[in-house]
């Protein structure tokens, strides 16, 4: 039976997956949650919003005969991969894999402390004030309001409404950055420390090569923990996976 595909996207990593299938002429459809204005067109059909929970993501996969599901979100969104996992479990184990990129590591001149999550990084940003280049969206802005001491450079996909802060500068734009971009942004603003999320893969990392050649700290904001799942960071190994694994859905499942 031909494949079937749901990609959960919003990641490099799952954009290049779309073209892949597409080019192969495998059928799928790509899902964002609808977090930005503009996002990415695919050369897939593209679905948006949020499914309503585990149930809502396994109806989902049943009224549209899903033989396979691909988890390329971002590693910090970690409620949709949870859901997924459960979702497939309850359809019969329809396969899911994940599509990943490495966690980055801390190399000769980088200066990162690494904190567990958001809340302990705003712990470890109180005290004195900085000039804190805040590169982790906009849907957590809000846990640093406290800080008002800071001068804070946001980096944002879409121009914002009102901000918790006194003194900010905003930056919108979305990746993939530049290195070149990164380090021009940081000294342009003066920063002296960079606040991260350890998304991994290429498009994120400039400013992490900035920070070490600048030597600015990092606040490295490690992922949260996820179920065990099967995890792949290449996407011709997601290719290979689908046309080896049969579909997890038999005909009485399709509703047919
Ligand atoms: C809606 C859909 C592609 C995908 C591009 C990647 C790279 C550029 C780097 C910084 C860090 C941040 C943020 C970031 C990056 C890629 C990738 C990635 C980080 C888009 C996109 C969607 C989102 C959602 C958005 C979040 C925000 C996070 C900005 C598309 C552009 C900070 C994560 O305003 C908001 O509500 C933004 C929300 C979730 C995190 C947050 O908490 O605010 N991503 N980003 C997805 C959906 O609706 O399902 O247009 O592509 C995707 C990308 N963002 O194919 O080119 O692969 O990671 N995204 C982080 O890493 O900290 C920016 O500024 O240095
Ligand atoms: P999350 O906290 O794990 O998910 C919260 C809820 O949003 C999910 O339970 C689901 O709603 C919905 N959702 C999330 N991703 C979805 C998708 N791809 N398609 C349909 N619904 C989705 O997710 P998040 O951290 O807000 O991330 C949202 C999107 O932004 C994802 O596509 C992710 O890949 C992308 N992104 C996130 C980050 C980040 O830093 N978090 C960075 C880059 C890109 P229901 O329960 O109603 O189904």
């Amino acid at each position: 039976m031909k494949p079937n595909l749901l990609i959960l996207g919003g990641t490099s990593e799952a954009s290049a997956l779309a073209k892949a299938v597409s080019d192969a002429g495998i059928d799928g459809v790509f899902s964002y949650a609808g977090r930005v204005e503009k996002p990415r067109l695919q050369p897939l059909p593209i679905r948006t919003g949020g499914f309503g929970g585990v149930d809502g993501l396994a109806n989902w996969l049943r009224e549209n005969a899903v033989s396979h599901v691909v988890d390329a979100t971002h590693p910090f969104a970690a409620q949709m991969s949870r859901n997924a996992i459960a979702a497939c479990q309850q359809m019969n184990n329809i396969p899911l894999i994940a599509l990943t990129r490495p966690p980055w590591v801390a190399q000769a001149g980088d200066c990162w402390q690494h904190v567990p999550d958001i809340p302990a990084a705003v712990r470890a940003l109180e005290g004195a004030r900085q000039r804190v280049m805040l590169a982790i969206g906009r849907m957590h802005l809000e846990s640093f309001a406290p800080l008002r001491q800071h001068f804070y450079l946001l980096r944002l996909v879409d121009v914002p409404g009102t901000l918790p802060f006194p003194e900010y500068a905003v930056e919108v734009s979305r990746g993939p950055f530049t290195l070149h971009g990164d380090r021009a942004l940081m000294e342009r603003h003066a920063i002296d420390l960079v606040v991260s999320k350890n998304a991994g893969g290429s498009a994120a990392r400039a400013k992490i090569d900035a920070a070490r050649e600048l030597g600015i700290p990092v606040l490295m904001i490690d992922r949260p923990a996820l179920p065990d799942r099967q995890e792949t960071h290449d996407i011709q190994d997601v290719m290979r996976w689908l046309s080896h694994t049969p579909s997890g859905v038999s005909g009485t499942d399709l509703g047919v």
